[in-house]
């Protein structure tokens, strides 16, 4: 399997929830290295144009005032499969429908509120990792012994 390398989110739900920590180790237990981290405020237009392609869904206008709402955490996680290993770590969109074990099943309050983003895709996840980093911004480290 090939060593990819997604946009993960801690939405600002996550930060109130005070489960930042909670969060990474459920990545790096399952071999997701943060290869990049920031907090940061979004504004309305990096919000915006992050969830570009949702601009005509009706929860569109609700999403981009929560992800504003506060500070999010920004991560470039890596690792075999990553994209889709995130997608399976997060769980379903609605944490109703989560499965056990998994982010959203766990910490999430509904829909809106779900704590966390992932990249859908391989080549969304490019595109997402150079809309908040630059290569410069993204480092490389090896696990010592075993994990
Ligand atoms: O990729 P993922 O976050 O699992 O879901 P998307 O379908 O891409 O939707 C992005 C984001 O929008 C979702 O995490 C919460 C919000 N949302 C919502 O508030 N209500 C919906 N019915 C669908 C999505
Ligand atoms: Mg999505």
């Amino acid at each position: 399997m090939a060593i990819e390398r997604t946009l993960s989110i801690i939405k600002p739900d996550g930060l109130e929830k005070g489960i930042i920590g909670k969060i990474i180790s459920k990545f790096e237990e399952k071999g997701l290295k943060p290869v990049a981290i920031r907090l940061q405020h979004l504004s309305q237009a990096q919000a915006e144009g992050f969830y570009a392609v949702h601009k005509a869904r009706p929860f569109f206008k609700d999403l981009v005032s929560f992800m504003i709402s506060g500070p999010v955490v920004l991560m470039v996680l890596e690792g075999e499969n990553a994209v889709a290993a995130n997608r399976e770590i997060m769980g379903a969109t609605n944490p109703a429908n989560a499965a056990a074990g998994t982010i959203r099943k766990e910490f999430a309050t509904s829909i809106d509120k779900n704590t966390v983003h992932g990249s859908d895709s391989l080549e969304n996840a490019k595109n997402e990792v150079a809309y908040f980093f630059r290569e410069t911004e993204i480092h490389s480290y090896e696990y010592q012994g075993k994990k």
